[in-house]
């Protein structure tokens, strides 16, 4: 199925793109995206046409693959697949998280480097878009064998890195304790303290303060602005959220400090429902401190409950922010949503809602922040860090919130004003893959053929 309004130029683009990457469908999804928003682009900036910036972003500049040997507490041996997958370096150093999931491929990995070189240019800051991982499960393995992993994976990656050329951070399954062991490996293999070669450490050794909150709190913020627009506020409205991990739970902390009711959130295994609202303390205690199941939480509040393999979107809420991972959320949940009364979405996820799915909130008025702005606070606080990494010094966490907060309001304004720009206002989708474009845009033109 094809997006209506490519024009043909962009349509055989994207048809080559599909062509040259078989099989890579999360990949061809998030470009299908981003190209069906470029047309009046092309329009207003032929010289983007000229230098074939479009076919030029598509080819990641560097893609690597590589095997991680390691050896379990058993001494049993096991091999995993790992990725860095480089692709744009127009506007800074290639940033951007690493994941660790079975589910892992190399079509993952590029839906999510390709989505981070434009997020990453949103956020204003000096940084480009890259993306890694490996197809391992975290689930079940003891903190020993989490570390021989992570230093075998990064005795293989901490070639390719370096602050001014490569700088991971997290993603699923990769949190405080897994990029501080892969920075130790990285020390102890190169001899140098360099800070600034990954983000999300642990405050001891270089991390910024509010980078472990920094998705989920950027996504409130964001969130807010589009609130304000529509004239509503977000205290006491009903808030429903996917995932219980990084994001989702310091999405869920905002939430609440300003005033909202969050009713439920998820895990693989199903969804929790809460209607006197989460827990936060309880939740922190099961899913950081303990790193256990979603549902020992009834262990604390009995009278919640977990519905295991249930859809979590069924449940009526006035906000829904799906924070777990891509195509989550199809074109049937949105029109349950909508027809429960939800009135914005804000997606913590990369990707979490289905084409399908955006079309329907779009055509309904829901207000929709796509992942690429709704999220970029994660890798805008990385940015800071790296900033303070850089000179050597370290911000208050009021200091450095304020900034999160700063710039979330401004990629959500960046993005409704270039959405209107280009006659979509409201289409915070649009707004968002045209501002991102035309940055990097400018940046590849004036460097050259490179
Ligand atoms: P975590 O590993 O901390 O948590 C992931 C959560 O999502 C868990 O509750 C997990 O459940 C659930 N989940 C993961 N994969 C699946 C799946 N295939 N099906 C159902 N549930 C799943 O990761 P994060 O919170 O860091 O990341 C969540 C999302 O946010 C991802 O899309 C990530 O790319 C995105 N993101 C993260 C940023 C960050 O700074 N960490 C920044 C920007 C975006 P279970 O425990 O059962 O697996
Ligand atoms: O998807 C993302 O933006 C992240 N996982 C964070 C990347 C980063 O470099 O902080």
């Amino acid at each position: 199925m094809m997006t209506p309004h490519m024009t043909d130029r962009i349509e055989g683009i994207y048809l080559d793109a599909v062509r040259r990457n078989g099989g890579e469908l999360e990949f061809h999804q998030a470009v299908r995206e981003v190209l069906g928003c470029l047309g009046p682009v092309l329009v207003k900036h032929p010289e983007f046409g000229k230098h074939k910036i479009i076919e030029r972003i598509l080819e990641p500049e560097r893609q690597i693959i590589f095997r991680v040997p390691w050896q379990d507490d058993k001494g049993e041996i096991h091999i995993n697949r790992g990725f860095r997958v480089e692709f744009n370096s127009a506007l800074g150093p290639y940033k951007g998280g690493l994941r660790f999931h079975p589910s892992v491929t190399l079509s993952i990995i590029k839906f999510l480097g390709f989505e981070q070189i434009f997020k990453n240019a949103l956020t204003g800051l000096p940084i480009g878009g890259a993306k890694g991982g490996a197809d391992f499960d975290p689930k079940g393995r003891s903190e020993a064998e989490m570390m021989r992993f992570c230093q075998s994976f990064m005795t293989e990656l901490y070639r390719y890195l370096g602050e001014y050329t490569d700088v991971p951070a997290g993603d699923i399954g990769v949190g405080t304790r897994e990029i501080n062991f892969m920075f130790g490996q990285y020390k102890r293999i190169t001899n140098r303290y360099e800070s600034g070669v990954v983000t999300g450490k642990s405050l001891n050794i270089g991390g910024a303060p509010v980078r472990t909150e920094s998705t989920g709190y950027g996504l409130v913020y964001f969130l807010e602005r589009m609130l304000q627009v529509k004239k509503e506020a977000l205290e006491g409205k009903v808030c429903i959220l996917s995932g219980a991990g990084n994001v989702a739970i310091h999405a869920i902390e905002k939430l609440q400090q300003l005033g909202a009711k969050v009713i439920a959130c998820s895990d693989s295994g199903g969804y929790l429902y809460d209607e006197n609202g989460i827990d936060l303390e309880a939740l922190k205690y099961v899913k950081l401190a303990q790193r256990a199941r979603l549902q020992a939480y009834l262990r604390h509040r009995p009278e919640a409950s977990f519905v295991a393999g249930g859809n979590i979107w069924s449940i009526p809420c006035q906000i829904a922010l799906p924070c777990a991972t891509e195509n989550e959320l199809n074109g049937k949940d949105a029109e349950i949503l909508v027809q429960n009364g939800c009135i914005a979405v804000a997606e913590g996820a990369n990707m979490p809602t289905t084409p399908e799915g955006a079309q329907v909130f779009l055509e309904a008025g829901v207000s929709f922040g796509p992942g690429k702005a709704a999220n970029a606070g994660g890798v805008a606080t990385s940015a800071l860090e790296m900033q303070q990494n850089a000179s050597r010094d370290s911000w208050s966490f009021e200091h450095t919130e304020t900034r999160l907060q700063e710039i979330m309001v401004g990629i959500h304004d960046l993005c409704y004003e270039t959405a209107e720009e280009f006659g979509k206002k409201g289409n915070y989708v649009a707004g968002a893959n045209i501002a991102g474009f035309i940055k990097v845009a400018r940046a590849m033109v004036e460097l050259g053929l490179v």
